[in-house]
């Protein structure tokens, strides 16, 4: 057994994955979907004129130099206007639900500090907007009803709290300031829970300033009083540090925190990587917008086929992918996102069963695509079909009776299996040729059922 070499008091909770009910049911997710939506998206990347150049929900911090005028006063008082006509939460969760995503994860607040729902603790909430109404709680019972699990986004870098700051306090005075910014915090996470007390986790992001970082105590005694007010509640590694200023894993290499939450417009290129570690993947459909930007020409946009693969990643290798978007000023998703939406949605309707609960299969990445597993099924997703029609399968003797029969997930064609001895043993392996028919024809990625038997 190894032993921690660094004694920590506000290191890693616990060793290893958690093994209760609500984190197995995290870990059967296979696909969610993140929503950016908050006073940014009225300008949408751009104002007066000009552009700005980088994630959307960024436009806060333009530059002096190539801002418009008297910028951040523009900003801050974009909530003044800020009402989403065509909002309608029930529509997000149906097209949510039709992609076939298992849980959301809603910015509550971004680093702005707009809060979307109305916050006993400051005044600059939805409620003093001219919209008035509870969006956290329009969109927590909208997507409950349809049977997605909520998790709340939460930015801990707050640009309009006045005791908020990036830099680790210094003076009285100062360490006086951000003592009320911690304060405030905790009171806006606690208030979350206990309004929202359907929700499965938060969601935590920000927490990378030096201020934050210096409070390990303050954040670990924080972290067990949210869990236990609210038994079960999932939170990833990107809250707190431990007292060496250690994030995601502590000074002993243990992650702090339920999954990793490292996974960011990035996939791990191997299970070996992820240690068995929880983990899901957050992803753009542009290379790095998340709020929404009026201009999606300039960049390259993912089709559903790039996230449909970036899915069979994920899964394949034990995580969940979770696609971002970014409503408009007005509430309204894309016709571009929703587009997106409903292909993923198409394929996931019939090959779904290749996703939900299905793991990483134990085997090397196949060439054609990839595989998962459940039970005794395991399932080959092709992207990258032979010329000559033929899944050569390489199954290790060691890997149960090998594969007895193979079949089509969509409409279940049973299709031919042979046994090939190719004349080489690399891992011991058996060579499994499995014929797809000449007349089969399919534009979208398409699943074969390796039925492995039951298992001894
Ligand atoms: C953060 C935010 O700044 C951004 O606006 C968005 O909300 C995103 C989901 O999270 O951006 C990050 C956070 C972490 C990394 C990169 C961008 N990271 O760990 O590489």
């Amino acid at each position: 057994l190894k032993t921690d070499t660094i004694p920590l008091k506000y290191g890693a909770h616990r060793t290893g994955n958690r093994t209760d009910a609500e984190m197995e049911r995290w870990r059967s997710y296979g696909l969610g979907q993140f929503i950016h939506w908050g006073v940014y998206a009225i300008p949408g990347g751009q104002w007066a004129g000009k552009t700005y150049g980088g994630a959307a929900e960024w436009i806060r911090s333009w530059s002096k130099a190539t801002a418009p005028e008297n910028w951040t006063n523009t900003y801050d008082n974009f909530y003044k206007q800020f009402n989403p006509t065509s909002f309608d939460a029930k529509a997000w969760a149906k097209q949510a639900k039709q992609m076939g995503a298992k849980y959301v994860i809603f910015t509550t607040k971004h680093h702005d500090g707009f809060c979307l729902w109305p916050s006993k603790y400051t005044d600059y909430t939805i409620k003093n907007s001219p919209y008035k109404k509870d969006i956290v709680k329009e969109v927590v019972d909208a997507y409950n009803a349809e049977g997605i699990d909520v998790y709340l986004y939460f930015s801990i870098i707050d640009w309009n709290h006045k005791g908020y700051r990036s830099a680790a306090p210094k003076t009285a005075e100062e360490i006086a300031s951000y003592e009320t910014f911690k304060k405030f915090t905790r009171n806006q996470l606690l208030e979350l829970l206990k309004n929202y007390p359907t929700v499965k986790g938060l969601w935590f992001d920000g927490s990378w300033d030096q201020a934050w970082i210096k409070e390990a105590a303050y954040t670990d005694e924080l972290e067990k009083e949210l869990r236990k007010v609210h038994p079960g509640l999932i939170i990833g590694s990107r809250f707190r540090a431990d007292e060496n200023g250690k994030r995601h894993f502590d000074s002993n290499g243990k992650m702090m925190g339920d999954y990793e939450q490292g996974w960011e417009r990035k996939l791990p290129a191997s299970i070996e990587v992820l240690k068995g570690r929880d983990w899901d993947c957050v992803m753009t459909i542009p290379p790095n917008q998340w709020g929404y930007n009026a201009d999606w020409k300039s960049s390259y946009i993912k089709t559903d086929d790039d996230l449909i693969q970036m899915l069979l990643h994920s899964v394949s290798l034990n995580g969940n992918l979770v696609i971002n978007f970014g409503p408009d000023g007005k509430g309204a998703i894309r016709p571009e996102e929703g587009a997106i939406a409903a292909g993923i949605g198409e394929w996931m309707q019939q090959n779904a069963e290749a996703i939900y609960g299905a793991k990483y299969a134990g085997l090397p990445k196949p060439e054609y695509g990839y595989y998962t597993l459940k039970g005794n099924q395991l399932y080959l997703t092709v992207f990258n079909r032979p010329v000559n029609n033929q899944l050569r399968l390489a199954i290790p003797q060691s890997y149960g009776k090998g594969i007895q029969k193979a079949y089509f997930l969509v409409g279940g064609q049973a299709l031919k299996i042979k046994k090939t001895n190719i004349g080489i043993d690399r891992d011991s392996n058996t060579y499994f040729d499995v014929t797809l028919p000449a007349d089969f024809k399919t534009e979208k990625p398409f699943v074969v059922v390796l039925d492995l038997g039951e298992s001894n």
